[in-house]
């Protein structure tokens, strides 16, 4: 059973579940637009068995079903996400009026149930023809995700709960450029360094855009990873400094203190735009909230290869089937650091927690007590960052169910509910019990 009860956190404080769009809605229905993620996995090698979003949980058809999910497990937060693609299907010009009507639908049914929506603008589905243009190589991107944020905000912006421009800019920026492990699949560092800088400021661009429309609960949604020295050599110790300014550091000193770590312009420099300096205005445009995305620590050791020069290294804690360490240690940890060291008093909420295993139906059920328990054990993180007066409002599962996880496709289960992708039945697991039993009490 989940150990904590909803009357040991404050009383405000929000419990959620999270989505993305592309991960479950079925990309292939209802006029959206083709997607960089949609080439990427027809392109040999990148995804696992080519696997793409075209179906997803088939969510788009089973809005209704879904929403009555979410409801039974008593959560007061749904995050979720647009698509640009089915918004924009072109990316810019005009809208599909039949995508804007399926997030209306969504955004009314939360409503109608008693849960608030919280929407997330961009969860990595590009529009192919603006990944045509350079995507977010090109500084222009800045203009069209404003454009789109306007488009869907005169529709939706009225009744949603909160928003997050950008999920993860470091999976947009390092991940999909640098290490090319996600859509478009780049590894080249000039390209790395202009994605990560104007994934920014398409970000400081979309809350101004909002900010017009009077909206208020605006936030910034980062992951991050707790970086820890494979060793005590002070090469290992240098090494996992600038792993962690590369994947923590950038983004927070970015938004937040309106400046890059060293250790990142050691590398990137020479590759940044020119005035890149000069966009921190918009960049550092205030928010109302900060969110947190935590899974896992990486073991960091030196490497003779050009800059950044660091090996990754997998260490003695249990894994999920992501073969990712469990270290509920750093959630506590990257709370403490966010609040002391770059947003303040700033409300903070952990916007995606949870674990991927192969969870299998049994006699109509699913047994997933390795769930239970690393929930638990998160949320006693949840409670130390609270006993250190970090601001924490809010804490949200990914995911209410088993998806689409992106370049290793259908695999991994990081679900509350089991979905079977070959008729999209959902069968709710024991943590989806064991949660909606915690949030009752
Ligand atoms: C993320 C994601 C999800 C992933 C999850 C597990 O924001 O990284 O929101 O898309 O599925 O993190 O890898």
């Amino acid at each position: 059973m989940i150990t904590h009860k909803r009357s040991d956190f404050p009383q405000d404080f929000q419990f959620g579940v999270a989505t993305s769009s592309y991960q479950i809605e079925g990309h292939s229905f209802g006029g959206a637009g083709r997607t960089h993620w949609d080439d990427f996995a027809a392109t040999p090698g990148n995804v696992v068995r080519a696997e793409n979003g075209a179906l997803g949980c088939d969510h788009y058809n089973r809005l209704e079903e879904d929403l009555d999910l979410i409801a039974g497990l008593g959560v007061d937060t749904y995050r979720f996400s647009t698509s640009w693609a089915r918004v924009l299907p072109e990316g810019r010009g005009t809208p599909n009026q039949e995508g804007l009507d399926f997030y209306d639908r969504l955004v009314d049914g939360l409503l109608a149930r008693g849960i608030n929506p919280a929407l997330t603008l961009y969860h990595w589905e590009l529009p192919s023809a603006l990944a045509d243009l350079g995507g977010w190589r090109n500084r222009d991107i800045a203009g069209w995700f404003g454009d789109y944020t306007d488009t869907l905000m005169r529709r939706i912006g009225d009744r949603v709960w909160s928003v997050a421009p950008i999920n993860e800019p470091w999976c947009v920026g390092w991940l999909s450029h640098f290490v090319g492990a996600h859509a478009p699949g780049l590894r080249d560092i000039r390209a790395t360094a202009r994605a990560m800088h104007h994934v920014l400021l398409a970000h400081g661009t979309a809350i101004q855009v909002m900010r017009g429309h009077g909206m208020k609960n605006l936030g910034a949604v980062c992951n991050f990873e707790w970086a820890a020295p494979v060793d005590d050599s002070a090469e290992a110790a240098a090494a996992a400094a600038r792993y962690d300014a590369i994947y923590n550091r950038f983004f927070l000193g970015g938004l937040f203190k309106g400046e890059y770590p060293d250790l990142v312009l050691e590398g990137l420099d020479p590759h940044l735009p020119k005035g890149w300096q000069d966009d921190f205005d918009v960049i550092t445009t205030p928010v109302d909230w900060s969110g947190l995305n935590y899974y896992t620590r990486n073991l960091i050791g030196p490497a003779a290869t050009p800059w950044p020069s660091y090996s990754e290294h997998t260490g003695e804690l249990p894994l999920t089937s992501m073969g990712w360490e469990i270290y509920p240690d750093g959630l506590r940890d990257f709370l403490i650091r966010m609040a002391r060291e770059y947003t303040g008093d700033l409300p903070i909420y952990v916007t995606e927690n949870g674990m991927s295993a192969p969870d299998q139906i049994t006699g109509g059920a699913v047994d997933d007590p390795h769930r239970i328990s690393y929930l638990n054990v998160h949320l006693d993180a949840v409670k130390q960052a609270l006993a250190a007066d970090v601001p924490l409002k809010g804490y949200y599962i990914w995911s209410l169910m088993d998806n689409y996880e992106w370049a290793l496709g259908y695999e991994k289960r990081f679900g509350l509910i089991h979905v079977d992708f070959e008729s999209f039945a959902r069968t709710p697991k024991a943590s989806y019990h064991a949660l909606a039993q915690a949030l009752r009490s």
